[in-house]
């Protein structure tokens, strides 16, 4: 009976990081999302003004979904002003054929038409302490609304952050939800991004790291980091690299690196980690990362990472 309460208690403890479904991810342990006004200047470290994000529902959730936002307001607490506040940001929830399988956010500019699909639901959020520190919900969604992606072995929704107006920074988070009132995890669910628009910590002790998928096509990803502020290290992990360095970007800038992918790193998970400058501490440092393959098409950062986080194995290496 004993080896049985073990087995059961060890399969509650393996699923529990598969419930982690918000974006940022706790694993991930980033502060917050950010997404500045569309009158902001770049070097705040928001190249685009605009962050996409898709929400996968396994095909066994039937239930409607809600996708949450905390802090869409840009004021009060969180928030990053440039003088006072006057940022508007627009959060709109689209759905239906199209909306992923087009996408522009396929790759890294931001061109053709990324709202693509049905507009489902829409808000725009300004200074408005209703919203300050408290979580909106987006919903219900029926998930037969979204577009089925056989391969993602489910339906997806997408989430388009924009900054209309101003020039402050929106800090914010997502959390996909079976309720309206309280985050409660989509069994299986997942998000994923093709282009991070993240804020680092003020800890000089942290450490984030962030989870993109390979798959079997890729010989080569180009890491690319924007705005980073010579903030600390960023470090490449997988089965097959044990945290070789990537360099860093200064302000205002994009720097891109290449590594080469072996077989054994093909269809399994890369974690690239950000380590605070221990030295300079750097505050309220926005970045955005984007990797993509040799094709030039943008890989996928999953807030759950797909077969678990790599664990290097130096047999790989080696050969
Ligand atoms: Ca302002
Ligand atoms: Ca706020
Ligand atoms: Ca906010
Ligand atoms: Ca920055």
């Amino acid at each position: 009976m004993k080896k049985y309460i073990c087995i059961i208690l060890f399969l509650l403890l393996a699923a529990t990081p598969l419930l982690s479904q918000s974006a940022p991810a706790i694993d991930e342990n980033i502060p917050y999302l950010m997404t500045f006004g569309g009158n902001a200047s770049t070097s705040w470290g928001d190249d685009d003004l605009c962050q996409i994000f898709y929400c996968l529902i396994p095909s066994s959730q039937t239930d409607p979904v809600y996708i949450r936002v905390y802090d869409p307001d840009t004021g009060g607490a969180l928030d990053e002003p440039k003088g006072e506040y006057n940022t508007i940001t627009n959060f709109s929830i689209y759905a239906g054929k199209g909306c992923w399988l087009d996408t522009a956010a396929l790759v890294i500019s931001k061109t053709g038409n990324y709202r693509n699909g049905y507009l489902s639901s829409s808000k725009s959020f300004g200074f408005d302490p209703e919203y300050d520190k408290k979580w909106y919900s987006f919903g219900p969604f029926n998930p037969s609304e979204g577009e089925y992606v056989a391969k993602l072995g489910g339906r997806v929704f997408k989430i388009i952050a924009q900054g209309i107006s101003g020039d402050d920074g929106n800090l914010y988070k997502y959390f996909l939800s079976t309720s309206p009132v309280e985050n409660i995890a989509v069994e299986g669910g997942n998000l994923f991004t093709y282009k991070y628009h993240l804020r680092l910590s003020d800890d000089q002790q942290h450490v984030s790291q962030i989870y993109p998928f390979v798959d079997d096509r890729t010989i080569s990803i180009q890491v690319s980091n924007f705005d980073w502020d010579n903030d600390g290290i960023i470090r490449i992990f997988s089965v097959a690299k044990n945290g070789i360095p990537c360099d860093v970007s200064g302000d205002d800038n994009w720097i891109i690196r290449e590594f080469p992918i072996l077989d054994e790193e093909k269809n399994s998970t890369v974690e690239i980690q950000f380590i605070k400058n221990k030295s300079v501490q750097v505050k309220n440092n926005n970045v955005v990362i984007t990797v993509r393959n040799q094709y030039g098409i943008s890989l996928p950062f999953y807030v759950v990472p797909i077969g678990g986080r790599p664990v290097y194995s130096p047999k790989i290496r080696m050969k």
